[in-house]
């Protein structure tokens, strides 16, 4: 790695826009071609897609609906382009943005292949320096990290990684080339979504494959299939209707949540609105009921009944029971949806390791061992989440104001107002931040919000011959406590081991970090904020 040459150029631009995902890519329409600014887009990948670009190990889909995983900007867009599945496959995502890309012409502003070392505010001249790994400079007024909320893949640092002798891969930083599995015996750690989607493909090729799982999690069923030309039709007759109930929802689905509540139905009824989800399949399921993401008892009527099909499932009574979740309620950590995960537990060629029984204490060069065994293998894959949020960030070295760094303001946990800016980092954005819905939606709802909110504000300054917004420290505050009252009044915190709280990254914050007061609600807020001048931000 070069130093940034001081000497070399600096390339100036009205905006930099750092990483060309879903986030990246929409903010570059808008600021280049609804305000006309020069921006750039600087993005470490060698191709566009931000989490799709890295995000290819087998399985790897879109837990979101493809007809509403996708922009709503554009209704032409929208009309050109047919999904072939009910959840769009990693490829399929790709091929998508490329088109955008393409259809948009946005591919002259975005700088692929480069890696953003630094960014600092020279508060004298209202302008960022952002530097990159190889030393090229840029100069900018305004700064948008689009860098994404699960981008910064966690390696755990499980002793003697180095001496193993096979093959091991992140699924956040798979080989585009692919893994061989066949003949192999593959160890797989961590059942989070990623795990619980790799499973069943891995299984089916490799000779065998040990599940290394920490903590047990419910999974419903996906029901993934081919997208029919009657479906087509629907959502394209519907669109708009769609559209807009999903950017009216909670969490950014177009789905009905149901205003019943699940105590106030008989057992049997219960049961067969249950039965009906489960059958129906995907995150829809945690709308049987209006009360299962706030009520414990309510929660723990769906609970008992993911318990109950995980019985009914894996034919082997122990390992259904290691299997089976029971120190976290349903969808109190993120939840995945599957095909077929707990039927590949029937299989010959799979083993389930409990690590709570026998945690993992080193990785030798034969294998993985944990307190009771060593499992030989010949590859290990590491499905174990990422550094969510913070670490994406945290990864640019920002410096605003005084030399402020965003490492040392969010020391105890992440700050901001509205999870769009901090107080000490001037006209930097940060897009799906902390403190926003973020990972709690349908993504590209969330992001489509930012992405506007963000270019009327620049719109706003600009007419009012304004050139610096900057979020103020008792704005973000009492943003804070919002983020908490709104955490407080779910489920959500309750599961300690949660990535939502940062317990999944040793010594990371335990501070609950999106906003789960609803993504509609939310939008509320940002509106009033800016229909008031923007309240809460400092104006210069
Ligand atoms: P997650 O949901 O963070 O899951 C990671 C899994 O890895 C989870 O089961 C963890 O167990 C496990 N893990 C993490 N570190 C270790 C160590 N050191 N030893 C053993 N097991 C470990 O990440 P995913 O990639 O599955 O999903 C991320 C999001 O992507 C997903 O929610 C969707 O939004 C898309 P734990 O539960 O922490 O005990």
């Amino acid at each position: 790695m070069r130093e940034p040459n001081e000497a070399g150029p600096v390339h100036r631009y009205d905006a930099i826009i750092v990483g060309a995902g879903f986030s990246g890519l929409y903010q570059l329409h808008l600021l280049r071609d609804r305000l006309g600014l020069s921006v750039r887009v600087l993005e470490a990948a060698e191709g566009i897609g931000g989490t799709w670009y890295w995000n290819r190990y087998p399985g790897a889909r879109c837990d979101s609906e493809s007809y509403y995983y996708s922009y709503s900007f554009s209704r032409e867009l929208e009309d050109e382009w047919e999904w072939t599945e009910r959840y769009p496959e990693h490829g399929e995502i790709r091929r998508y943005l490329d088109h955008v890309a393409d259809r948009f012409d946005l591919r002259r502003d975005i700088q692929l292949g480069t890696r953003v070392a630094g960014a600092t505010y020279d508060e004298a001249a209202n302008r960022w320096t952002v530097t990159t790994e190889v030393g090229e400079r840029f100069e900018a007024q305004f700064v948008i990290a689009a860098v994404g909320c699960l981008s910064s893949a966690n390696v755990p640092a499980i002793p003697g990684l180095e001496s193993f002798a096979g093959a091991w891969y992140h699924t956040g930083r798979w080989p585009h080339e692919g893994v061989d599995f066949s003949g192999k015996r593959v160890g797989l750690i961590g059942t989070g979504s990623t795990g619980i989607q790799a499973t069943p493909v891995i299984a089916a090729e490799a000779a065998h494959l040990t599940v290394f799982q920490r903590t047990a999690n419910y999974s419903v069923p996906a029901r993934n299939g081919p997208m029919d030309e009657s479906f087509k039709a629907w959502v394209r007759e519907n669109s708009e209707a769609l559209r807009r109930k999903a950017r009216e929802a909670p969490n950014g689905h177009p789905f009905d949540l149901s205003d019943r509540s699940a105590l106030a139905v008989s057992a049997q009824e219960r049961e067969a609105i249950y039965e009906a989800a489960w059958d129906r399949g995907g995150l829809r399921f945690r709308a049987a009921f209006r009360d299962i993401m706030l009520d414990r008892d309510a929660n723990e009527t769906a609970s008992a009944f993911i318990r109950g099909k995980i019985r009914s499932i894996v034919k082997d009574p122990e390992v259904a029971e290691t299997l089976t979740p029971r120190d976290h309620l349903f969808a109190t950590k993120r939840p995945p949806i599957d095909t077929n995960y707990f039927e590949t537990f029937n299989r010959d060629n799979v083993t389930l390791v409990d690590l709570k029984s026998s945690p993992i204490e080193a990785i030798v060069p034969e294998g993985v061992r944990t307190r009771d065994a060593t499992y030989p293998l010949d590859v290990i894959v590491f499905a174990t989440g990422f550094d969510a949020l913070t670490g994406p960030l945290l990864g640019l070295d920002i410096r605003g104001r005084d030399g402020l760094t965003l490492k040392d303001v969010w020391a105890a946990g992440p700050k901001s107002y509205l999870g769009l800016q901090v107080p000490g980092f001037p006209n930097l954005f940060t897009m799906t931040g902390p403190g926003s819905p973020s990972v709690l939606t349908n993504m590209p709802v969330a992001i489509e919000q930012h992405a506007e909110w963000i270019a009327d504000c620049l719109l706003h300054l600009r007419e009012r011959g304004l050139d610096r917004i900057e979020a103020m420290p008792e704005a973000a505050e009492s943003w804070g406590a919002e983020v908490n009252r709104a955490a407080s009044a779910t489920l959500l915190p309750m599961a300690s081991s949660s990535w939502y709280l940062g317990a999944n990254v040793p010594g990371k914050p335990r501070v609950f970090m999106p906003y789960a007061g609803g993504m509609a609600h939310y939008r509320g807020i940002c509106e009033r904020v800016a229909a008031e001048g923007y309240d809460g931000f400092a104006l210069r």
